[in-house]
């Protein structure tokens, strides 16, 4: 058996190795698929900067020349930032099978590969989820979060979703989903989607030890972190605006992975480009509480490291 072709940067490898504290971060945000150019390369500024400024190595995941990637080399953001295939957890093993020249990882792929590489803690801005209506669309980013033992921080889902079910479907999966100091679970460019969150947590100490302790062994948890509150959108301007996205997805019969991305671009345009700067805030954020977390988890693991 041949292993599929799968490489860390050198950064990256020396931290995991030392046990030091280091936050995976998603591409397809990155791409103009997640944020229209020139947002979408001031949001990697602003996320792996964060992590940075927090000691935290950010490793940004993706497949270049059909390497499942963990971390990059100075030079390769530009790829990314240009990268117009999404990678869910099912396209990985094909993008390396054909050598996909560019493939920017979903959560789904993500976790996959922030497991493979031994890091803990990944951080985006929203999660897939269970898509509204009849046609039975679910992200495969739920099922992923069931099956890899990784902590996804994100500010909850986009309210172009179906919420409850959403929850539903995470509660069936076994994932512990986690409010930051926050008691609802949270709809991405507002801080709350009226839907409780199934548990707080007010530290990132608790954090780790719910990872730690997993009854499960390959199973995640979900940290869900409000946006911050300055940055938060018009609650009934948004909800107007997402049902105009939803619609025009409708009668333009986008389906399956394009879905997401036309949803995202449409509702841009709906909110005369307000729900950029709000995305850019959110996932600052998120990168911010993430490398807590990640500082939170290599404590533990060092903890339990000592004779
Ligand atoms: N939600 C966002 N921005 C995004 C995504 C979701 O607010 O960029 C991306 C993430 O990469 C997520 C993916 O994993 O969309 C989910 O796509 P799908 O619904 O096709 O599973
Ligand atoms: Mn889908």
């Amino acid at each position: 058996m041949s292993h599929p072709p799968f490489a860390l940067s050198e950064e990256v490898a020396a931290a995991v190795r030392d046990g030091d504290p280091v936050v995976a971060l998603e591409s397809t945000i990155f791409s103009t698929l997640g944020l229209p150019a020139p947002h979408n390369a001031e949001a990697l500024r602003r996320c792996t900067g964060t992590l940075r400024r927090a000691g935290v190595t950010p490793a940004v995941v993706a497949v270049l020349d059909g390497v499942w990637r963990v971390g990059l080399e100075p030079g390769e953001e530009e790829r990314v930032l240009t990268g117009e295939r999404k990678v869910a957890e099912r396209d990985l093993a094909v993008a390396a099978a054909q050598r996909w020249p560019v493939g920017v990882t979903t959560v789904s792929a993500t976790v996959a590969l922030a497991e493979r590489a031994g890091i803990a803690v990944f951080a985006t801005g929203g999660i897939g989820g269970v898509h509204r209506g009849a046609a039975g669309d679910v992200s495969a980013d739920l099922d992923a979060l069931a099956h890899h033992p990784v902590i996804t921080v994100c500010a909850g889902a986009k309210a172009f979703l179906d919420l409850p079910r959403t929850l539903e479907y995470l509660e069936t999966a076994g994932v512990p989903v986690l409010g930051w100091r926050h008691d609802d679970f949270p709809a991405f460019y507002v801080r709350s989607s009226g839907l409780p969150v199934p548990h707080r947590v007010d530290t990132a100490a608790e954090v780790a030890r719910v990872l730690a302790y997993r009854a499960r062994p390959a199973t995640g948890a979900l940290l869900t972190v409000p946006i911050p509150r300055e940055h938060e959108l018009d609650a009934a301007e948004l909800t107007a605006s997402m049902d105009a996205a939803l619609a025009a997805a409708d009668t333009a019969g986008v389906s399956g992975a394009a879905v997401t991305p036309y949803v995202l671009a449409r509702l841009e345009a709906e909110t005369d480009g307000a729900s950029v700067p709000a995305n850019l805030a959110l996932a600052e954020n998120n990168g911010a509480v993430a490398a807590e977390v990640a500082i939170a988890v290599a404590t533990i693991r060092r903890q339990a490291d000592d004779p």
